[in-house]
C-alpha cells in the first residue's frame, strides 16, 4: 500500500506521521508499560497468541489492566495489520499505564494506552547473517529475578542499550550478557544458545531472560529434527569454547554468531547445527498453523 503505515492508538487509526501520545504518559516518563514484537511473513502473524498471552502475563506483573480481552487484542492486531495491507510486517504492540502526572504513583493513571504500530525492521544486515555475527559479553548484568527482572517485556530496556552501547563501541553487532550470578543470560534483543559435541544447550527460565517466543519453537524444531536440548546455566567460558552459537528473536529469527569476544567460535562459519535449525525455521514463518492468518 501506498502511503503513511497507519499506527493504531487507542481505537484510533492515525497515519504515523501524526502519532503521537502526550508526555504525561508514564510509559513515556517513566517507561511504565510492557510491549510485544510479532512478525509477519506472507501474511501470517507468527505465534501471535502466544505473544498476546506474554503481553498480558507482563501485564499482570505489574498490575496493569489491559482494558481489552485477549480475543479482542488479537483481532485488533489483525485489523491493523490488514488496514495496512503489508502482508509481510513487523507489529509492534505497546500498553502504557497511560496518562497521569508528574508522580510516579501508578493510581494517578486513569486508562492504558494501547498503540499497535505496523511497519518493517531489519536487526541485521544479509552480509552478516550469513556471515554470523561478532558478540561481545557486556560488563553490563541483566537485572535480577527478584528486581526488575526481564522475565517481563516491559518498557524499560535500559539494561539492554548499556550493553548495545558497550558493543557498538568495539564494532560488535550484538552484546550477550550476563545474569547476576555471572551466567549467560541473552543477547539484547535475543535469546542464546550454544552448540557443544552435537547437543544444544540455552540458559534455563531461572537466569532470567526473557522466554523467547522464538526460543521455545526453535528448541521444539531442534527436538522434531532429532537433536538433544538441554536448559543449564552456560558459564562464559562454555560459550567461548562452544562449537556453534546462535541467536534467536522475534526480527532476526536464528541468527548466526561466529566471534564472540574476540574468540573465534568453531571454524568461524556458521556451524551445521545452526544452518539446519536456520534452514527449517524459515519454512515455520508464513505456515498459517504457526500463527494466525491474516490475508
Ligand atoms: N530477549 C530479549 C531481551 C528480547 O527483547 C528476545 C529475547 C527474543 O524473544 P522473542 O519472543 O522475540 O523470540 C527479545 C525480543 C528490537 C526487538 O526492536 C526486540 C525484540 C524483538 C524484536 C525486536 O530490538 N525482543
Amino acid at each position: 500500500m501506498e502511503g503513511e503505515p497507519l499506527v493504531y492508538i487507542d481505537g484510533e487509526l492515525v497515519p504515523k506521521s501524526q502519532a503521537k501520545i502526550s508526555v504525561f504518559d508514564h510509559g513515556f516518563l517513566y517507561g511504565d508499560g510492557v510491549f510485544e514484537s510479532i512478525l509477519v511473513t506472507n501474511g501470517v502473524a507468527f505465534k501471535l497468541k502466544e505473544h498476546v498471552d506474554r503481553l498480558y502475563d507482563s501485564a499482570k506483573a505489574i498490575c496493569l489492566d489491559i482494558p481489552m480481552s485477549k480475543e479482542e487484542m488479537i483481532k485488533t492486531v489483525v485489523d491493523v495489520v490488514r488496514a495496512n495491507g503489508l502482508r509481510d510486517a513487523y507489529v509492534r504492540l505497546v500498553v502504557t499505564r497511560g496518562v497521569g502526572d508528574l508522580g510516579l504513583d501508578p493510581r494517578k493513571c486513569q486508562k492504558p494506552t494501547v498503540v499497535i504500530i505496523v511497519d518493517k525492521i531489519k536487526l541485521y544486515g544479509e552480509e552478516a547473517l550469513s556471515k554470523g555475527l561478532t558478540a561481545i559479553i557486556s560488563s553490563v548484568r541483566r537485572d535480577r529475578v527478584d528486581a526488575t527482572t526481564h522475565e517481563v517485556k516491559s518498557m524499560n530496556y535500559l539494561n539492554n542499550i548499556l550493553a548495545k552501547l558497550e558493543a557498538n563501541a568495539v564494532g560488535a553487532d550484538e552484546a550477550i550478557m550476563l545474569d547476576d550470578r555471572g551466567f549467560v543470560c541473552e543477547g539484547t534483543a535475543d535469546n542464546v544458545f550454544i552448540v557443544k559435541n552435537g547437543v544444544i544447550y540455552t540458559p534455563p527460565r531461572t537466569s532470567g531472560a526473557l522466554p523467547g517466543i522464538t526460543r521455545a519453537r526453535v528448541m521444539r524444531l531442534a527436538e522434531e529434527l532429532g537433536y538433544k536440548v538441554v536448559e543449564k546455566d552456560i558459564t562464559p567460558v562454555e560459550l567461548l569454547t562452544a562449537d556453534e552459537v546462535f541467536l534467536t528473536g522475534t526480527a532476526a529469527g536464528i541468527v548466526p554468531v561466529t566471534k564472540v569476544a574476540g574468540r573465534v567460535i568453531g571454524n568461524g562459519r556458521p556451524g551445521p547445527i545452526t544452518k539446519k535449525l536456520m534452514e527449517s525455521f524459515k519454512r515455520l514463518l508464513g505456515d498459517p498453523s504457526e500463527g494466525v492468518k491474516i490475508f
